[in-house]
Protein backbone atom coordinates (compact mmCIF):
# COMPACT_ATOMS: atom_id res chain seq x y z
CA UNK A 1 0.00 0.00 0.00
CA UNK A 2 2.32 2.80 -1.20
CA UNK A 3 1.13 6.36 0.42
CA UNK A 4 4.23 8.39 -0.72
CA UNK A 5 3.49 9.22 -4.48
CA UNK A 6 -0.04 8.90 -4.59
CA UNK A 7 -2.28 12.01 -4.70
CA UNK A 8 -5.52 12.19 -3.14
CA UNK A 9 -7.73 14.55 -4.84
CA UNK A 10 -10.18 16.16 -2.58
CA UNK A 11 -13.70 17.64 -3.69
CA UNK A 12 -15.82 19.33 -0.85
CA UNK A 13 -19.30 19.71 -2.11
CA UNK A 14 -21.26 22.08 0.53
CA UNK A 15 -24.81 20.84 -0.41
CA UNK A 16 -27.94 20.16 0.90
CA UNK A 17 -30.57 20.44 -2.14
CA UNK A 18 -30.93 16.38 -1.81
CA UNK A 19 -32.93 16.23 1.50
CA UNK A 20 -34.73 18.69 3.18
CA UNK A 21 -32.49 19.67 5.90
CA UNK A 22 -30.23 22.61 6.06
CA UNK A 23 -26.77 22.09 8.02
CA UNK A 24 -25.19 18.81 5.77
CA UNK A 25 -23.94 21.38 3.75
CA UNK A 26 -21.81 22.20 6.20
CA UNK A 27 -19.98 18.62 6.44
CA UNK A 28 -17.25 19.45 4.40
CA UNK A 29 -15.53 22.65 6.36
CA UNK A 30 -16.60 20.70 9.78
CA UNK A 31 -14.54 17.71 8.42
CA UNK A 32 -11.56 20.59 7.47
CA UNK A 33 -11.26 22.47 10.48
CA UNK A 34 -10.86 19.17 12.30
CA UNK A 35 -8.04 19.05 10.15
CA UNK A 36 -9.07 15.98 7.60
CA UNK A 37 -6.92 17.38 4.81
CA UNK A 38 -3.57 17.81 7.54
CA UNK A 39 -4.21 14.28 9.06
CA UNK A 40 -4.53 13.08 5.17
CA UNK A 41 -0.69 14.96 4.58
CA UNK A 42 0.54 13.51 8.16
CA UNK A 43 -0.08 10.05 6.60
CA UNK A 44 2.50 10.41 3.54
CA UNK A 45 -0.32 11.52 0.89
CA UNK A 46 -0.06 14.91 -1.30
CA UNK A 47 -3.68 16.48 -0.90
CA UNK A 48 -4.93 18.30 -4.70
CA UNK A 49 -8.08 20.14 -3.19
CA UNK A 50 -10.00 21.22 -6.07
CA UNK A 51 -10.98 24.92 -6.01
CA UNK A 52 -13.92 26.76 -5.11
CA UNK A 53 -16.18 25.08 -2.78
CA UNK A 54 -18.75 27.82 -2.26
CA UNK A 55 -19.75 28.27 -5.63
CA UNK A 56 -22.00 25.06 -4.91
CA UNK A 57 -24.25 27.52 -2.60
CA UNK A 58 -24.37 29.81 -5.70
CA UNK A 59 -25.77 27.11 -7.93
CA UNK A 60 -29.11 26.97 -6.80
CA UNK A 61 -31.73 28.08 -8.94
CA UNK A 62 -33.84 31.43 -7.62
CA UNK A 63 -36.77 29.39 -9.03
CA UNK A 64 -37.09 24.89 -9.37
CA UNK A 65 -40.59 23.97 -8.84
CA UNK A 66 -40.88 19.80 -8.35
CA UNK A 67 -40.29 17.55 -11.45
CA UNK A 68 -42.20 14.48 -11.26
CA UNK A 69 -42.53 14.61 -7.47
CA UNK A 70 -38.56 15.09 -7.26
CA UNK A 71 -37.28 17.93 -5.19
CA UNK A 72 -35.03 20.50 -6.11
CA UNK A 73 -34.17 18.94 -9.32
CA UNK A 74 -32.15 21.60 -11.30
CA UNK A 75 -29.93 22.17 -7.90
CA UNK A 76 -29.34 18.57 -8.25
CA UNK A 77 -28.59 18.11 -11.61
CA UNK A 78 -26.62 21.09 -11.80
CA UNK A 79 -24.11 20.28 -8.98
CA UNK A 80 -23.75 16.77 -8.99
CA UNK A 81 -22.96 17.73 -12.73
CA UNK A 82 -19.89 19.71 -11.63
CA UNK A 83 -19.10 17.12 -8.86
CA UNK A 84 -18.63 14.57 -11.97
CA UNK A 85 -16.22 16.73 -13.15
CA UNK A 86 -13.98 17.55 -10.65
CA UNK A 87 -14.09 13.76 -9.19
CA UNK A 88 -13.34 13.00 -13.16
CA UNK A 89 -10.30 15.45 -13.29
CA UNK A 90 -9.04 13.71 -10.23
CA UNK A 91 -9.16 10.32 -11.60
CA UNK A 92 -8.09 11.08 -14.59
CA UNK A 93 -4.66 12.40 -13.04
CA UNK A 94 -4.28 9.12 -11.22
CA UNK A 95 -5.55 10.34 -8.09
CA UNK A 96 -7.54 8.74 -4.83
CA UNK A 97 -10.60 10.74 -5.36
CA UNK A 98 -12.56 11.24 -1.83
CA UNK A 99 -15.74 13.44 -1.89
CA UNK A 100 -16.70 15.65 1.11
CA UNK A 101 -20.58 16.01 1.06
CA UNK A 102 -23.06 17.12 1.52
CA UNK A 103 -25.71 14.48 1.23
CA UNK A 104 -25.86 11.73 -0.55
CA UNK A 105 -27.58 12.92 -4.18
CA UNK A 106 -23.93 14.07 -4.82
CA UNK A 107 -22.80 10.69 -5.70
CA UNK A 108 -24.71 10.75 -8.87
CA UNK A 109 -22.03 12.88 -9.76
CA UNK A 110 -18.91 11.07 -7.64
CA UNK A 111 -20.07 7.86 -9.51
CA UNK A 112 -19.85 9.25 -13.05
CA UNK A 113 -17.18 10.75 -12.58
CA UNK A 114 -15.62 8.11 -11.45
CA UNK A 115 -16.85 5.41 -14.07
CA UNK A 116 -15.75 7.78 -16.82
CA UNK A 117 -12.33 7.31 -16.39
CA UNK A 118 -12.78 3.03 -15.04
CA UNK A 119 -15.75 2.22 -16.81
CA UNK A 120 -17.54 -1.19 -16.39
CA UNK A 121 -14.21 -2.51 -14.53
CA UNK A 122 -16.02 -0.15 -11.64
CA UNK A 123 -16.83 -1.45 -8.58
CA UNK A 124 -19.10 0.13 -5.84
CA UNK A 125 -19.56 -0.43 -2.53
CA UNK A 126 -21.88 1.52 -0.94
CA UNK A 127 -22.16 1.48 3.28
CA UNK A 128 -25.35 2.66 4.34
CA UNK A 129 -28.55 2.25 6.21
CA UNK A 130 -30.86 2.89 3.21
CA UNK A 131 -30.26 1.48 -0.38
CA UNK A 132 -30.74 5.32 -2.04
CA UNK A 133 -31.86 3.27 -5.58
CA UNK A 134 -35.92 4.72 -5.68
CA UNK A 135 -36.59 5.79 -9.29
CA UNK A 136 -38.21 8.69 -9.95
CA UNK A 137 -41.54 7.18 -9.90
CA UNK A 138 -40.74 4.46 -6.69
CA UNK A 139 -39.58 7.89 -4.78
CA UNK A 140 -41.96 8.22 -1.99
CA UNK A 141 -40.28 11.43 -0.51
CA UNK A 142 -38.78 12.85 -3.54
CA UNK A 143 -35.78 13.67 -1.89
CA UNK A 144 -33.14 12.94 -4.47
CA UNK A 145 -30.78 11.30 -1.98
CA UNK A 146 -32.73 8.16 -1.44
CA UNK A 147 -31.99 8.00 -5.93
CA UNK A 148 -28.35 8.28 -6.52
CA UNK A 149 -28.32 4.53 -7.71
CA UNK A 150 -30.67 4.09 -9.84
CA UNK A 151 -29.50 6.86 -11.99
CA UNK A 152 -26.22 5.85 -12.39
CA UNK A 153 -27.64 1.80 -12.82
CA UNK A 154 -29.75 3.16 -15.52
CA UNK A 155 -32.96 1.53 -13.64
CA UNK A 156 -35.67 3.59 -15.60
CA UNK A 157 -36.42 5.33 -18.74
CA UNK A 158 -36.38 9.01 -18.09
CA UNK A 159 -39.85 10.36 -17.76
CA UNK A 160 -41.44 12.93 -20.69
CA UNK A 161 -41.21 15.50 -17.54
CA UNK A 162 -37.53 15.24 -16.77
CA UNK A 163 -36.45 15.30 -20.53
CA UNK A 164 -38.58 18.14 -21.35
CA UNK A 165 -36.92 20.18 -18.15
CA UNK A 166 -33.87 18.64 -19.71
CA UNK A 167 -32.70 17.13 -16.57
CA UNK A 168 -30.22 14.72 -15.21
CA UNK A 169 -29.68 13.78 -19.52
CA UNK A 170 -26.18 13.56 -19.06
CA UNK A 171 -26.45 10.69 -16.70
CA UNK A 172 -25.74 7.16 -19.11
CA UNK A 173 -25.92 3.92 -17.23
CA UNK A 174 -22.33 3.54 -16.21
CA UNK A 175 -22.34 1.40 -13.63
CA UNK A 176 -22.78 -2.28 -13.35
CA UNK A 177 -25.49 -4.17 -11.53
CA UNK A 178 -23.36 -7.10 -10.49
CA UNK A 179 -20.80 -4.64 -9.65
CA UNK A 180 -22.73 -3.04 -7.10
CA UNK A 181 -23.08 -4.45 -3.36
CA UNK A 182 -24.14 -3.02 0.03
CA UNK A 183 -23.25 -3.36 3.55
CA UNK A 184 -25.37 -1.82 6.86
CA UNK A 185 -28.85 -1.50 5.18
CA UNK A 186 -31.99 -1.58 7.54
CA UNK A 187 -34.41 0.86 5.97
CA UNK A 188 -35.09 -0.05 2.92
CA UNK A 189 -38.81 1.08 0.84
CA UNK A 190 -41.08 -1.47 -0.60
CA UNK A 191 -40.29 -0.21 -3.73
CA UNK A 192 -36.78 -0.54 -3.32
CA UNK A 193 -36.50 -4.36 -2.39
CA UNK A 194 -38.56 -5.38 -5.25
CA UNK A 195 -35.93 -3.11 -7.13
CA UNK A 196 -32.68 -5.02 -5.43
CA UNK A 197 -34.90 -8.76 -6.51
CA UNK A 198 -35.48 -8.00 -9.70
CA UNK A 199 -32.10 -6.83 -10.49
CA UNK A 200 -30.68 -9.46 -8.35
CA UNK A 201 -28.23 -6.90 -6.91
CA UNK A 202 -26.47 -7.82 -3.39
CA UNK A 203 -27.13 -6.50 -0.11
CA UNK A 204 -25.61 -7.11 3.12
CA UNK A 205 -28.08 -5.94 5.71
CA UNK A 206 -27.50 -5.35 9.43
CA UNK A 207 -28.84 -9.05 10.01
CA UNK A 208 -26.08 -10.42 7.43
CA UNK A 209 -23.65 -8.51 9.43
CA UNK A 210 -25.15 -9.91 12.90
CA UNK A 211 -25.67 -13.55 11.74
CA UNK A 212 -21.75 -13.54 9.98
CA UNK A 213 -20.04 -10.86 11.40
CA UNK A 214 -18.30 -7.94 9.75
CA UNK A 215 -15.34 -9.57 8.47
CA UNK A 216 -17.17 -12.58 6.79
CA UNK A 217 -19.24 -9.80 5.34
CA UNK A 218 -17.07 -7.28 3.62
CA UNK A 219 -14.75 -10.76 2.44
CA UNK A 220 -18.39 -11.77 0.64
CA UNK A 221 -19.07 -8.26 -0.20
CA UNK A 222 -15.78 -7.63 -2.52
CA UNK A 223 -15.77 -11.95 -3.54
CA UNK A 224 -19.64 -10.52 -5.08
CA UNK A 225 -17.86 -7.93 -6.74
CA UNK A 226 -13.95 -8.24 -6.97
CA UNK A 227 -13.22 -11.86 -6.57
CA UNK A 228 -9.39 -11.34 -7.86
CA UNK A 229 -9.25 -7.85 -5.91
CA UNK A 230 -7.68 -6.66 -9.37
CA UNK A 231 -10.16 -4.04 -10.00
CA UNK A 232 -10.85 -0.65 -9.18
CA UNK A 233 -12.65 0.23 -6.10
CA UNK A 234 -15.41 3.54 -5.65
CA UNK A 235 -16.82 3.00 -1.91
CA UNK A 236 -19.60 5.41 -1.09
CA UNK A 237 -19.83 5.50 3.09
CA UNK A 238 -23.26 7.17 4.28
CA UNK A 239 -22.03 8.00 8.04
CA UNK A 240 -26.02 6.83 8.84
CA UNK A 241 -24.39 3.29 8.29
CA UNK A 242 -22.99 3.60 11.38
CA UNK A 243 -25.20 3.60 14.59
CA UNK A 244 -26.37 6.61 16.18
CA UNK A 245 -25.11 6.53 19.29
CA UNK A 246 -21.35 6.52 17.41
CA UNK A 247 -22.94 9.19 14.32
CA UNK A 248 -25.47 11.29 15.83
CA UNK A 249 -25.14 14.16 13.73
CA UNK A 250 -27.28 12.90 10.71
CA UNK A 251 -30.35 13.85 8.70
CA UNK A 252 -32.13 10.35 8.73
CA UNK A 253 -30.32 8.03 11.85
CA UNK A 254 -32.23 4.38 12.04
CA UNK A 255 -31.26 2.44 14.91
CA UNK A 256 -29.69 -0.75 14.68
CA UNK A 257 -25.94 0.34 12.76
CA UNK A 258 -22.84 -0.54 12.26
CA UNK A 259 -20.98 -0.30 15.65
CA UNK A 260 -17.70 1.51 15.62
CA UNK A 261 -16.09 -1.00 15.08
CA UNK A 262 -17.84 -2.23 12.47
CA UNK A 263 -17.59 1.20 10.75
CA UNK A 264 -13.73 1.07 10.60
CA UNK A 265 -13.41 -2.49 10.16
CA UNK A 266 -14.84 -1.89 6.35
CA UNK A 267 -12.67 0.73 5.88
CA UNK A 268 -9.74 -1.19 6.78
CA UNK A 269 -10.20 -3.85 4.86
CA UNK A 270 -11.05 -1.99 1.81
CA UNK A 271 -7.78 -0.18 2.42
CA UNK A 272 -6.00 -3.41 2.67
CA UNK A 273 -7.96 -4.66 -0.87
CA UNK A 274 -5.30 -1.97 -2.32
CA UNK A 275 -8.19 -1.36 -4.68
CA UNK A 276 -9.75 1.88 -3.69
CA UNK A 277 -9.62 4.55 -6.70
CA UNK A 278 -12.43 6.99 -4.79
CA UNK A 279 -14.49 7.37 -1.52
CA UNK A 280 -17.33 10.01 -0.67
CA UNK A 281 -17.95 10.77 2.85
CA UNK A 282 -21.53 11.86 2.88
CA UNK A 283 -24.26 12.98 4.93
CA UNK A 284 -22.55 14.53 8.39
CA UNK A 285 -25.17 16.99 9.28
CA UNK A 286 -23.09 19.65 12.07
CA UNK A 287 -26.49 21.86 12.79
CA UNK A 288 -28.44 18.38 14.23
CA UNK A 289 -27.88 17.95 18.18
CA UNK A 290 -25.70 19.63 20.59
CA UNK A 291 -21.94 20.39 20.41
CA UNK A 292 -20.96 16.45 21.43
CA UNK A 293 -22.70 15.08 18.74
CA UNK A 294 -21.62 17.31 16.15
CA UNK A 295 -17.95 16.52 17.12
CA UNK A 296 -18.03 12.99 17.24
CA UNK A 297 -20.10 12.69 13.98
CA UNK A 298 -17.15 14.69 12.21
CA UNK A 299 -14.59 12.84 14.06
CA UNK A 300 -15.81 9.61 12.93
CA UNK A 301 -16.34 10.65 10.04
CA UNK A 302 -12.42 11.94 9.58
CA UNK A 303 -11.46 8.64 11.10
CA UNK A 304 -13.26 6.41 8.86
CA UNK A 305 -11.55 8.64 5.76
CA UNK A 306 -8.22 8.29 7.33
CA UNK A 307 -8.73 4.56 7.84
CA UNK A 308 -9.68 3.65 4.30
CA UNK A 309 -6.88 5.30 3.00
CA UNK A 310 -4.50 3.23 5.19
CA UNK A 311 -4.41 4.83 8.69
CA UNK A 312 -4.47 1.69 10.72
CA UNK A 313 -2.54 -0.75 8.63
CA UNK A 314 0.57 -1.60 9.70
N1 LIG B 1 -35.64 5.73 1.19
C1 LIG B 1 -35.97 7.04 1.70
C2 LIG B 1 -36.22 8.00 0.56
O1 LIG B 1 -36.01 7.66 -0.59
C3 LIG B 1 -34.91 7.50 2.62
C4 LIG B 1 -33.75 8.17 1.94
C5 LIG B 1 -32.49 7.90 2.55
N2 LIG B 1 -31.83 8.90 3.27
C6 LIG B 1 -30.48 8.93 3.25
N3 LIG B 1 -29.81 8.35 2.24
N4 LIG B 1 -29.85 9.41 4.17
O2 LIG B 1 -29.09 7.26 2.50
O3 LIG B 1 -36.63 9.11 0.79
MN1 LIG C 1 -27.22 7.37 1.61
MN1 LIG D 1 -28.52 6.75 4.50
MN1 LIG E 1 -29.46 18.94 -19.42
Amino acid sequence: FLKNGTTVGVTCVPFSGGQPKGGVDDGPVEMIRFGILDQIQGMGYAVELSDNMEKYRSMRPANDPPVDNLKNPRYVDIATRRVAEQVQAHCKEGRIALTLGGDHSIAMGTLVGSSSVYGDDLCVIWIDAHADINTPSTTESGNLHGCPLSFVLGLSEPSEALSNAGLFDWIKPCVRKDRLVYIGLRDVDTGEKEILRKHGIKAFSMHDVDKHGIGKVVEMALDHVNKDRLLPVHMSFDVDALDPTVAPATGTPVRGGLTFREGHYICEAIAESGCLVALDLVEVNPTLGDPESLRQTVAVGCSLVRCSLGESLL
